[in-house]
């Protein structure tokens, strides 16, 4: 299909779909990027394709963390800045959160682009050339990040991440934030505060958050975050999941 009708009532769908495939053709997107997309496509139509409560929920806790945070760092992949790259780099600065590319199939060229594609949609400054670090636990070039992004951080923002460094972060006593389709995934199930929703819509909505919670008190709004039962979220997430599945037909 050359171009995509805007009246096709997949429309929204399929031009994110030409964004990652694209995205792939220029070296920005890993292969398997194209699969991971396709497997949260499956969660979002099983969700319904829109924020759920439990959702905007927890991108609104994520934001009370972040702005909390003394170290804050958002952490992207190839499929995270071919989806959200310029909403990335605007809650980064809207948090005052740093930004680094930090790849699971890490090449030092795939990381260049993706640093400069950062820097062109407006980032200052962006982190994961440098390489001089080391996460605990995560052998080859998986657990490579930079001191002064990752490694020294206190909260790691990390959409659409594999669950063995979610929990290589955690280990580093991390509080580990993430965005994730799959409630089943490992990575849902690790993090300290999951966020069940598409990239497309987290990041917008987390910058809504950011607008309206800027100026509360920040204490007071802790508490949110030390009370956040992130297990029990996940359990409500599937039992929405299985009643709608039921009452679809
Ligand atoms: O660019 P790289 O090398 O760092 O690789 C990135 C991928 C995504 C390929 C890599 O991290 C990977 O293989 O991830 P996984 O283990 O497939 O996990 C990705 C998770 O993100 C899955 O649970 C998907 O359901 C979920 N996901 C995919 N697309 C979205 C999503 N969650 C939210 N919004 C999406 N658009």
């Amino acid at each position: 299909m050359d171009k995509i009708p805007e009246s096709h009532p997949r429309y929204l769908s399929l031009t994110t779909r030409e964004k990652i495939s694209n995205a792939e053709k220029e070296g920005l997107v890993h292969k398997t990027g194209l699969i991971a997309h396709g497997r949260g496509e499956a969660f979002d139509y099983l969700i319904g394709e829109k924020t759920l409560p439990f959702a905007d929920e927890a991108e609104k806790v994520a934001v009370i963390a972040l702005l909390c945070a003394k170290n804050p760092v958002i952490s992207v992949n190839g499929n995270v800045v071919a989806l959200s790259g310029e909403g990335c780099v605007n809650l980064s600065k809207k948090i005052n959160a740093k930004i680094e590319v930090n790849l699971f199939h890490r090449t030092d060229l795939r990381t260049e682009k993706l640093v400069k594609k950062l820097l062109s949609l407006g980032a200052e400054e962006v982190y994961g050339q440098k390489a001089d670090a080391r996460i605990p636990g995560l052998d080859h070039d998986r657990g490579l990040c930079d001191n002064d992004g990752i490694f020294s951080s206190d909260i790691v923002l990390v959409p659409l991440e594999d669950g063995d460094r979610c929990q290589a972060l955690k280990n580093m006593g991390k509080k580990v934030i993430t965005i994730d389709l799959n409630p089943l995934s490992r990575t849902a199930k690790t993090a300290d505060v999951t966020i069940v929703d598409n990239i497309i819509r987290a990041i917008p909505n987390m910058i809504k958050w950011v607008e309206l919670l800027n100026k509360e008190d920040k204490e007071k709004m802790e508490k949110l975050v030390i009370d956040w039962d992130n297990k029990k979220m996940l359990k409500e997430v599937c039992s929405y999941i299985s009643k709608r599945l039921n009452s679809l037909f």
